[in-house]
């Protein structure tokens, strides 16, 4: 019946996405517990949706120019770039107020951090191995 009653509404009249993902949730938690799972991964959608955020995966082969595509992307030279494997790890790039590289580590090692300006200097900073 809430089907019907949203597809009969214009564009404009209808709740925005953040409401009915909220509302979509709340009513998988309720149906019953082995609903739960869904409720939490349309909690987790309305959560990515807020932060106005999508993420553009890059994948190739080795080699094939991936980071010599997204630094001209970019217009920043933020990735290396050369002949032999360099971005070997999942790598993410996202806005920030300042340049800053931050390694994660698998282990649960806190994070290496470094927040130097220059090209060169960003090369040249090794993380602890
Ligand atoms: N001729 C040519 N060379 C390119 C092109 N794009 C990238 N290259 C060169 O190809 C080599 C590899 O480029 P990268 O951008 O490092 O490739 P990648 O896919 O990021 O490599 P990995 O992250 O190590 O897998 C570099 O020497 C680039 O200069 C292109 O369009 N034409
Ligand atoms: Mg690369």
């Amino acid at each position: 019946m809430r089907q019907a009653a949203l597809s009969m509404t214009r564009p404009h009249e209808r709740p925005p996405l953040e409401t009915l993902l909220a509302r979509a949730a709340e009513t998988a938690s309720q149906i019953g517990p082995e609903f739960l799972a869904h409720a939490q991964k349309l909690d987790d959608l309305r959560r990515r949706f807020c932060g106005g955020r999508f993420h553009l995966a890059v994948l190739g082969q080795f080699k094939c120019g991936k980071s010599t595509l997204l630094n001209a992307l970019t217009g920043d030279p933020v990735l290396p770039v050369g002949v032999v494997p360099l971005t070997a790890a999942p790598t993410f790039i996202q806005y920030g107020q300042s340049r800053a590289v931050r390694v994660i580590y698998r282990d649960g090692c806190p994070p290496d951090e470094f927040s130097g300006t220059g090209v060169d200097e960003r090369r040249a900073w090794k993380p602890r191995t």
